[in-house]
């Protein structure tokens, strides 16, 4: 592979980007230096304080640098795109699908939160599960992976975290559903999430927040010192937490290592504090990185502890497991603050995005092990621009790297990130302006072993001026990048604006995820009721069980008659073999919504508390008689 540096000026102005982003800061800030400016808004709180570097242009100044490309991303009417993207939600607590590169909404996937769109929360079974998650109304979604086997997609689950309440879900992509949520012990503050790679062996929730463990009043709550934050490490099929690792600090990201040896998660807070100044004070944080053959030696030795019935290794750095020469955890220093952290594809470096420090940390995985001063496996250290979070990979040999707050992407190169000093700009290929303030980006299939190089979304902060106003909540804006052409450059292609709030995003081939048409009964627990086989009975004095089906365009029963005070227990079947023709059962009043889809058996169990006639109808528009799908629900008053 190689570059021309010279490109990067070239790149940049044809995109309309300022040629020397330098002088642009210089002529912001008169007389303080770009670098200086890093040290300086440091000093003050960092990212904070630094967030609104854009925000020195007022809205009317800013403008939106790069000319339309070239690049062909349109998807005509009726064809497919070639990739599905998996987009977290953040606060809205779902899983968003998008198609690429239209970058069409395709579907979301409600996971931590009731939606009535698809029924979820509004069948005994969903209500079920997120009740015994906790029965929180919301969750903040950041990290969407999908399952690999063979350091390949696999296209069967896909796990995201909710860092609000500390749980860590599954989507099953068969059907495009969450179908597990687990509230994990000891943890608050789920962020990072990712699997054991290459056949996503174990789950792991990163434990961001610090607390007391257990987390029950029972210990001494004022005391910081008191206070921990854990690794977990969860049965991708249980759903069960199998283990947890205490560690000093709070964690951030993490990325597992291609051959199942080493989790990695970047760090803040070493200090243990808990002010923004205290967490801020050094000027070193570090990357963990557990090693998980180790970790599992140790559980099995039984060198742990148990809390909230989860065995908890000790993992700080003081524990007797990590002395001598085979530690459970290696703490690898870095300059304060890492933010994103992931594996290069073919294995060998771990990069670390500087966050507050203008640099990326990349760490040779194969030295980690061998070092005597774990800060030796740090191997280069590019200076990339103001405010790295996140990098993501093309699969030859380049690195992409989010710059919150220079409103950029930068591409680089990791071998000469290698070569070249610490603190170099050389290994630095080309920056495209984003807009404005990116968190994450993902390239198209960047956490497996082979990237697919052409697609790059930038998940950006901020939209400011980008989209009609629509009042004071703008949307974010999720950009649309081409980096299949390395002679070209990087390519802006288009904006998309999304729903509060996009953190991360997994893209995943089509070819590689072969989603049901209709439902196999076989799948679900509840019973299949054909036409012809309805009932409904009295079970109890006060409870009545109905079983019935639906099709174009009715229900099994036009009236079900129940009593005042009635428990009623009414499953559904959708008995149509034809895809697409979804049906309902919405009950006024008593706050159902029920989805049946083809073959699907769903069940809503309510009380009949109120006497008066309710007509059941179905909300999915069916047919040319979808308003005729109605039934009488009968609830005579209690004598
Ligand atoms: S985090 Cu949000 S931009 Cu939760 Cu991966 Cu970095
Ligand atoms: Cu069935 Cu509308």
């Amino acid at each position: 592979m190689s570059h021309d540096k010279q490109r990067s000026t070239d790149a940049g102005a044809s995109s309309g980007q300022p040629a020397d982003a330098d002088a642009e800061f210089d002529s912001l800030l008169p007389g303080l230096r770009r670098r200086d400016f890093v040290k300086a808004g440091a000093a003050v709180g960092g990212l904070g304080g630094l967030a609104g570097c854009t925000s020195l242009l007022s809205d009317e100044d800013v403008e939106g640098t790069a000319s339309a490309s070239e690049v062909d991303s349109s998807v005509p009417p009726g064809e497919h795109d070639e990739y599905y993207a998996f987009l977290s939600g953040g606060q809205s607590g779902d899983v968003r699908v998008y198609g690429l590169p239209s970058m069409r909404e395709l579907a979301r996937i409600p996971v931590f939160q009731p939606d009535a769109g698809r029924g979820y929360g509004h069948d005994d079974e969903s209500r079920q599960m997120l009740e015994e998650a906790g029965g929180y109304t919301w969750g903040d979604t950041h990290h969407p992976r999908i399952s690999q086997t063979d350091g390949d997609y696999d296209g069967r689950f896909a796990y995201v975290n909710d860092k609000a309440n500390g749980r860590m879900a599954r989507i099953d992509l068969t059907y495009f559903e969450t179908d597990a949520i687990v509230d994990i012990p000891n943890q608050q503050g789920t962020h990072g999430a990712c699997a054991q790679l290459p056949d996503t062996d174990l789950i792991f929730g990163v434990g961001e927040f610090r607390t007391p463990i257990p987390n029950d009043g029972s210990g001494d709550l004022e005391d910081p010192e008191e206070y921990g934050s854990v690794l977990a490490a969860i049965n991708p099929e249980s759903m069960n937490v199998e283990w947890e690792v205490l560690v000093d600090g709070n964690m951030d990201n993490g990325d597992g290592s291609k051959e199942g040896q080493y989790f990695f998660t970047t760090g803040y807070n070493s200090e243990g504090g808990v002010t923004e100044e205290e967490m801020t004070r050094s000027a070193r944080d570090n990357v963990k990185a557990f090693d998980i053959p180790r970790i599992e030696a140790a559980v099995e030795a039984g060198d742990y502890e148990t809390i909230n019935e989860v065995p908890v290794v000790d993992g700080r750095q003081d524990s007797p497991l990590n002395q001598g020469d085979e530690p459970i955890v290696h703490y690898i220093p870095t300059p304060k603050s890492p933010h994103g952290i992931s594996v290069t594809p073919d294995n060998q470096y771990a990069i670390a995005s500087g966050k507050l420090d203008p640099t990326a940390s990349v760490i040779d995985i194969a030295a980690i092990d061998e070092v005597d001063d774990p800060a030796d496996a740090i191997v280069g250290q590019p200076q990339l621009g103001l405010g790295p979070l996140h990098t993501a990979y093309d699969g030859r040999g380049h690195a992409y790297t989010t710059l919150f707050i220079d409103s950029q992407v930068v591409k680089w190169d990791i071998e000469e990130a290698v070569e070249a000093e610490a603190g170099s700009e050389s290994p630095v290929i080309e920056k495209i302006d984003v807009h404005y303030n990116p968190g994450h980006l993902i390239a198209a299939e960047s956490y497996t072993e082979n990237p697919a190089g052409d697609w790059l979304i930038s998940l950006n902060k901020l939209s400011k001026d980008r989209f009609l106003p629509v009042g004071p909540q703008h949307p974010e804006n999720d950009q649309l990048i081409y980096i299949g052409d390395d002679e070209a450059g990087m390519q802006l292609v288009k904006d998309s604006p999304a729903h509060a709030e996009p953190h991360d995003a997994s893209i995943c081939h089509k070819s590689k995820i072969d989603p049901a048409k209709t439902y196999d009964p076989e799948d679900l627990d509840l019973e299949y009721t054909d036409q012809g086989e309805e009932t409904m009975e009295r079970v109890d004095d006060d409870r009545v069980e109905i079983e019935m089906y639906s099709t174009r365009n009715h229900y099994g029963f036009q009236e079900m008659t129940v009593r005042e005070g009635d428990t009623v227990e009414m499953q559904v079947t959708n008995i149509e073999t034809t895809s697409d023709m979804l049906h309902s059962v919405a009950i006024p009043d008593h706050d159902i919504h029920m989805r049946v889809a083809p073959q699907e058996t769903r069940k809503a169990t309510f009380t009949a508390d109120e006497p008066g006639v309710y007509w059941i109808y179905c909300a999915h528009f069916c047919s040319a008689l979808h308003l005729e799908m109605r039934s009488r629900l009968i609830v005579q008053p209690e004598e």
